[in-house]
């Protein structure tokens, strides 16, 4: 889990890995420099996902909202779809109408602590798409805001040089705003590992 110990030495030394990252410290460092650090990291989603408050009593899912899910993996798989791909098909969505929908959260957690520079999702186009960072004191701040485009379907946000890099092991994306049906089918974060073992 998180290591508030690590963490907090890391940050000190954050001027030096940036430097190793450049080269400028080598010898000492074996980091692979920057990549999508969230490719293949577990994904959590936490509440209920796939049922939507439109259904009728008795009724059944018409092709408009795909059952079951895809795989949470999905997500940090590295494969995007189309723009303006249906929002409800194969992709991970919700709809925050259901009660128990309404505090969904899709949590990523890595396999060690990365410094991330920049983040990306794709995700449904009329909502609002908000991704979260642990920091060092285990308080979730917030690193991104994907807002509305004006297309419809899935479509890709980019923070490209948006983001003040930050250091974590843990991402949390929540949605509100728009339409409350929410979807996202892919997450992707630029950095490199922290501590460069
Ligand atoms: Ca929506």
């Amino acid at each position: 889990m998180y290591d508030l110990s690590r963490a907090a030495s890391q940050l000190l030394l954050a001027t030096s890995i940036t430097l190793c990252s450049a080269g400028g410290m080598a010898a000492e460092c074996t980091n692979e420099g920057y990549k999508n650090v969230l490719y293949e990291q577990p994904v959590w989603l936490v509440g209920t996902f796939g049922v939507t408050s439109t259904l009728p009593p008795g009724g059944s899912y018409t092709s408009s909202f795909s059952t079951p899910l895809p795989a949470a993996s999905s997500l940090t798989d590295d494969a995007y779809f189309s723009e303006k791909h249906p929002w409800s098909q194969d992709t991970i969505w919700w709809d925050a109408r259901v009660a128990e929908s309404s505090n969904n959260e899709i949590i990523i957690t890595l396999d060690r602590i990365y410094l991330i520079i920049q983040l990306k999702i794709q995700a449904d186009n009329n909502d609002i798409y908000t991704l979260y960072y642990l920091d060092e004191n285990d308080t979730w701040q917030s690193a991104w805001e994907a807002g509305p485009t004006n297309q419809w379907g899935v479509t890709k946000r980019n923070s490209i040089d948006s983001v003040p890099p930050f250091a974590t092991d843990r991402i949390k994306i929540i949605a509100s705003g728009g339409d409350y049906q929410y979807s996202v089918s892919e997450i992707y974060g630029r950095g490199i590992a922290y501590d460069c073992d």
